[in-house]
């Protein structure tokens, strides 16, 4: 765990007694986009056009954010033309690394380097910036285009679509309003709210986490009673953005980050919704529980200083959904 200042890397935890034990998490630094023609996207610079064999993903399955880019690379089929390198779970002084001593973990594919700040370095010698995953690289420009997940999944869902023939569309023009809805309320309290909850260092930080975190997964219990997906009959970004938490949620969330006031098993309709997205095809070989287990339970010293790895549960996550029966009208787009 640490962050770059002014090119020098500095082995730091995140700062939470200067915002009275809360967990702030840094806005992503590197915020271009990929599109068809390479004009420019809502932020950043052009000069990205969608090309096969030319960007790079950098990843670690442990992380939610990552795999989020990991889940659209599948489902958009983008894995032929966009190529990854996976980080070791093992996040500790010197951040992510090239270490390949875990299974599954890669080695950086392009330059042989040994940590991932060293990627970040190459795209800005200078640079101030925590050294996050996912990181997708430009190997022509040799740059960052972007480290913001939410971002890479927009360009994924669309950009390469005249080359991939793959015409799936997560973020239907007329559900975006609401799809940003739902994500603005799930980001604030769930895929961000766990690590507040985690990271807190006061009971008041703790307490404004994980309050509004069960509210929100309640609110969506009742919800998806109704709604075969987070927005009705078809699956869009909000139900992936979701999925990439709630799946991590009892082997990690629930004991290491404090928020065990109930597990996703225990809601009926989250649970069935739950595995109904990890049965979709490309999504289950996307989950790696060996990097998620031991991600958490083993980097966060301040939190679990002796790095023991517990046993955890192990939901039947391919058991039958039920969810088709239930909602017979609806379909998978
Ligand atoms: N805004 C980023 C957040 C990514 C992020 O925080 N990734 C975590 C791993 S789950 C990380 O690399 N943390 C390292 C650090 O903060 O030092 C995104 O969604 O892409």
């Amino acid at each position: 765990m640490g962050e770059l200042i002014e090119g020098v890397w500095h082995p730091n935890w995140y700062d939470t007694a200067s915002n009275g034990g809360r967990f702030v998490r840094s806005r992503a630094r590197f915020r271009n986009w990929i599109t068809a023609d390479g004009s420019p996207g809502p932020s950043g610079e052009g000069g990205f056009p969608a090309e096969a064999g030319r960007y790079h993903l950098y990843v670690a399955h442990a992380c939610p954010w990552a795999h989020r880019t990991m889940i659209f690379r599948a489902l958009k089929d983008l894995a032929p033309l966009i190529d990854v390198s996976v980080v070791h779970p093992e996040m500790l002084e010197d951040g992510w690394t090239f270490d390949r001593s875990f299974p599954g973990a890669t080695g950086d594919r392009l330059y042989g380097l040994a940590f991932l700040r060293e990627i970040y370095l190459k795209a800005d010698p200078g640079i101030s910036a925590r050294v996050t995953v996912p990181v997708l690289w430009d190997r022509k420009r040799e740059t960052i285009v972007s480290n913001e997940s939410a971002e890479i999944i927009r360009m994924f869902n669309a950009a390469f679509d005249h080359i991939t023939g793959n015409r799936l569309d997560f973020l239907p023009e007329g559900d975006l309003d609401e799809i940003d809805r739902l994500n603005d309320r799930i980001y604030g309290t769930v895929n961000n709210g766990v690590y507040r909850a985690g990271f807190a260092t006061t009971q008041e930080a703790y307490d404004e986490a994980a309050a509004p975190l069960f509210e929100t997964l309640d609110w969506l219990e009742e919800r998806l009673a109704t709604r075969r997906y987070l927005v009705g009959d078809r699956l869009t970004e909000a139900d992936w953005r979701l999925f990439t938490t709630l799946v991590r949620f009892d082997k990690v969330y629930h004991t290491h980050f404090k928020c065990n006031r109930r597990q996703i098993v225990q809601y009926p309709n989250l649970w069935g919704w739950l595995r109904e997205l990890w049965q979709v095809p490309g999504v289950a070989e996307t989950v790696h529980f060996d990097h998620i287990v031991r991600h958490y339970y083993f980097s966060h010293d301040t939190i679990n200083p002796h790095r023991i790895v517990p046993l955890t549960p192990d939901p039947d996550f391919a058991a039958p959904h039920g969810r088709d029966q239930l909602f017979q009208a609806s379909r998978l787009r």
